[in-house]
């Protein structure tokens, strides 16, 4: 995955924010938010999810109000709140990528530190439930540290002194809009990892965008490169869905001469939400026929702009006929590459093609070979 360091970048330390960029801190939200809700007489539909992104509890709750019409005050809203939410930070789940970047940096002496708008107390109760955080970060800095939380500056160049670095040596990683400006503004440049899909054409200010952790490309900014890849290949902690194939768009064999076994994504909203969308592959089980090689497309695939997150596994075997409602097993043991748009349908075609030839290649080794014996493709 070396792409060296074409621009000369020479950064010496990273400045990361914890909610959204490395916790999955929305998650938890909106769960609590659903029960705070029914509490009050009202339903949950989610799509406020958007507006509370990279927002100050304060300016969260007054958008709830807003939005449910609740006849009560901010400060009464967080008070009831705050506590609910508190309670739950023990189940908040590490980003993809999270614990391996960290672990990463501390392993090459890359100093980190933490800058959040929440206050101080809050970023180190959460950051102690997660194993090896807490003694990597060499500094934190808190919204109740500073006058002006982000978009201001300060958080940023607060962090920057304590860790008596230069701004422009320092590489921020952020998930928001508003932490994208703060880090621009204290100077310093920023790699933007949306939190919410489909939005990256949003964040123009940022050096670079990339889908997830796991794209982070350290190299580029003179940083110590990621050791784990495997070639063009990352291994990933395996996990594993099943279930009938379904019809999908009717576009795999006949568009693109690629056919792709689409199965539902209704039992594993949950698992799906986890994984970045992109490009893995990994073993595939297909009733009594046998376990064969598959990669896979997960996302929207954005060349054809779909609106759901559609599972895409190409079987690498020819088959004689097709195989619709028969049970498909999957086991994930590798990811290639996030999803990308093309400039027309050939190069999409082009690009899968590799794919298939990397994870051909990739599932020979021992190390991914040894996944065709695991028990969960071994179902009837
Ligand atoms: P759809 O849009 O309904 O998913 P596709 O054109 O993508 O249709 O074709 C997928 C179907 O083709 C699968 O559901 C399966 O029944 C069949 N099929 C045949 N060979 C393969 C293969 N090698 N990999 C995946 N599906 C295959
Ligand atoms: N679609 C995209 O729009 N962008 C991609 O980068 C992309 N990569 C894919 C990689 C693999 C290995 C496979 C099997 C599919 C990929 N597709 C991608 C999905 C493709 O658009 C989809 O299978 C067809 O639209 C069929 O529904
Ligand atoms: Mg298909």
């Amino acid at each position: 995955m070396s792409v060296g360091n074409p621009l000369n970048k020479s950064f010496s330390c990273v400045i990361l924010d914890l909610d959204g960029t490395l916790l999955n801190t929305d998650g938890i939200v909106s769960d609590v938010l659903k029960v705070y809700l029914v509490n009050h007489g009202k339903q949950w539909d989610g799509r406020e999810a958007h507006k509370l992104v990279g927002k100050t509890l304060s300016e969260a709750a007054a958008v709830i109000i807003d939005d449910y019409g609740l006849s009560i005050s901010a400060d009464e809203l967080l008070s009831e709140f705050t506590p609910m939410l508190s309670d739950q930070w023990c189940n908040i789940k590490a980003l993809p990528g999270a614990s391996r970047l960290i672990k990463h940096f501390r392993s090459e002496n890359v100093q980190m530190a933490l800058a959040s708008n929440s206050p101080r107390a809050n970023i180190e109760a959460k950051v102690s439930y997660q194993p090896g955080w807490k003694e990597s970060f060499s500094v934190v800095i808190g919204g109740d540290e500073v006058t002006a939380g982000k978009p201001s500056p300060e958080i940023f160049l607060e962090a920057a002194k304590k860790l008596n670095i230069d701004p422009s040596k320092c590489l921020v990683i952020e998930d928001s809009l508003t932490g994208v400006m703060a880090a621009k503004a204290a100077g310093m440049e920023v790699v933007a990892v949306p939190s919410l899909p489909k939005q990256s054409h949003l964040y123009s200010a940022a050096d670079e965008t990339i889908n997830s952790l796991l794209d982070l490309q350290p190299e580029k900014w003179g940083l110590p490169p990621f050791q784990d890849w495997i070639e063009t290949t990352l291994p990933i902690e395996p996990w594993y869905i099943g279930g009938p194939v379904i019809k999908g768009f009717g576009r795999g064999s006949k568009v693109l001469g690629i056919p792709t076994a689409n199965i539902s994504t209704k039992k594993y909203s949950g698992v799906l939400s986890e994984h970045p969308s992109g490009v893995y592959f990994g073993w595939a089980k297909l009733s009594t026929r046998g376990v064969y090689k598959m990669v896979m497309s997960i996302g929207w695939n954005p060349y054809f702009r779909n609106t759901e997150k559609a599972i895409e596994p190409w079987l690498l075997h020819e088959f004689d006929d097709d195989f619709y409602g028969k049970e498909l097993y999957l086991a994930i043991v590798g990811y290639i590459r996030p999803e990308a748009n093309f400039p027309s349908l050939e190069s999409l075609v082009e690009k899968i093609h590799e794919d298939r030839t990397v994870a051909e290649a990739a599932l020979e080794l021992p190390f991914y070979a040894k996944y065709k014996e695991d028990s969960y493709l071994r179902k009837p």
